[in-house]
């Protein structure tokens, strides 16, 4: 089998490339730029990945990146993911996570490969966002309303729908993975998770004296990357394309969150530690996600490894052996 991913070096084309090579899949990488700074790294990391050059806002590199890689799956994981950074280069977060998906799900169809190649897209939570007409209740799911509160929100929706325009009007296999917050220890630092774990660690190695944060009551539904991609090879194994759900059915706030990691260096009270920022508030703010799995679970036979506490603590203890690495070499 030949898979290829997209946003390769983000977090969750870590875990998957991890995961299919596992499985004896050939894997293939989109990488963009001419020389993108986080190449060498992943090299090192994952050898037996081979590296196609290509931007999902240049429709031609990703037909050349089809027939190179001939692939049987294609997981289109590219995107600019960051909510907050989305407010600030909408028109840019249009281009790539949203028209990016139509140009990857054209590519398919010019290269002539729509009949026989599986394409995931990379769906989010994020599309839910929420107001009061469409609060989770039990845990947003396949049928749940959508009202996106961030550009970033927007143009996943729009990506959303064209993969699900695809699947329609052409019969390809194009399965959308409906995901909601997943995180671990390849997180981006610029996510709230892995921007506290740092920072506990730093704190407790006297290498930071203070975080900076936005709000801290708004609630996630949180999970570990490792099994969320377990689930996107799950999706595709399945015999018809469809919409998931993959979610932990749990929500808790930030300041949870924070509590968590604070508790497991066994600092109790975290408060002189944490400072509000209000350049870090966004000028809109999805509340609360809750998701409900239970499609997944009964029709794809997913489940999940690690918990909420198995979550933070696995993150804080990666970082905090990061940490040690860094006092060492003062
Ligand atoms: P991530 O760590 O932010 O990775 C994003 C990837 O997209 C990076 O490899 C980045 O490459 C690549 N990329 C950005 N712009 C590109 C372009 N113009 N052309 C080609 N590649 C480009 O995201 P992630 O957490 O792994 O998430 C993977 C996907 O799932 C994303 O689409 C995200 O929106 C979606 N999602 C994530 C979550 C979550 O909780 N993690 C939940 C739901 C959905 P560079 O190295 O070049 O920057
Ligand atoms: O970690 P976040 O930036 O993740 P967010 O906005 O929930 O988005 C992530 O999950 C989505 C799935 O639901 C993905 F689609 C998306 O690509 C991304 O992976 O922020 C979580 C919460 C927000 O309410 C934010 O306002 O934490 C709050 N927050 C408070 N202080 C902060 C900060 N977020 C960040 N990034 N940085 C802060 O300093």
């Amino acid at each position: 089998m030949r898979a290829l991913i997209t946003g390769i070096t983000g977090q969750d084309g870590g875990h998957l490339a991890e995961l299919l090579h596992s499985k004896g899949y050939q894997v293939f990488g989109l990488i963009r730029g001419q020389n993108n700074a986080r190449r060498q790294q992943f090299e090192t990391e994952f050898p037996y990945v081979e590296l196609i050059e290509g931007d999902v806002t240049d429709p031609s590199s990703l037909v050349q990146a089809v027939e190179q890689a001939q692939p049987d799956e294609l997981y289109n994981l590219a995107a600019i993911s960051h909510v907050g950074y989305s407010f600030k280069n909408p028109s840019l977060t249009a281009d790539v996570t949203g028209k990016g998906v139509l140009n990857v799900l054209e590519a398919v169809r010019m290269a002539h490969m729509g009949d026989r190649i599986k394409v995931y897209q990379a769906s989010t939570s994020e599309m839910f966002g929420g107001l009061d007409y469409n609060r989770p209740g039990r845990g947003y799911n396949e049928q749940s309303l959508f009202h996106p509160r961030s550009p970033y929100g927007a143009a996943k929706l729009y990506g959303h729908w064209m993969a699900r325009n695809y699947r329609e009007s052409y019969g390809m296999y194009v399965t959308c993975g409906i995901l909601f917050n997943h995180e671990g220890e390849r997180r981006g630092a610029e996510f709230v998770t892995r921007k506290i774990t740092k920072a506990v660690a730093h704190i407790k190695a006297g290498l930071q004296d203070h975080l900076e944060l936005g709000d801290l009551w708004p609630k996630r539904d949180w999970g570990y990357a490792g099994d969320y991609v377990r689930g996107m090879w799950q999706m595709m194994q399945h015999p018809e394309p469809d919409d998931f759900v993959l979610a932990s059915g749990e929500t808790r706030s930030v300041q949870q969150f924070l509590e968590s990691a604070f508790e497991h260096v066994g600092i109790d009270d975290w408060r002189p530690f944490v400072r509000q920022n209000p350049a870090l508030l966004r000028p809109a703010q999805v509340d609360i996600l809750l998701g409900d799995p239970a499609k997944a679970e009964d029709q794809l036979g997913w489940s999940r490894e690690i918990d909420f506490t198995g979550l933070v603590q696995r993150m804080v203890d990666h970082d905090l052996k990061l940490a040690a690495v860094a006092v060492a070499a003062r």
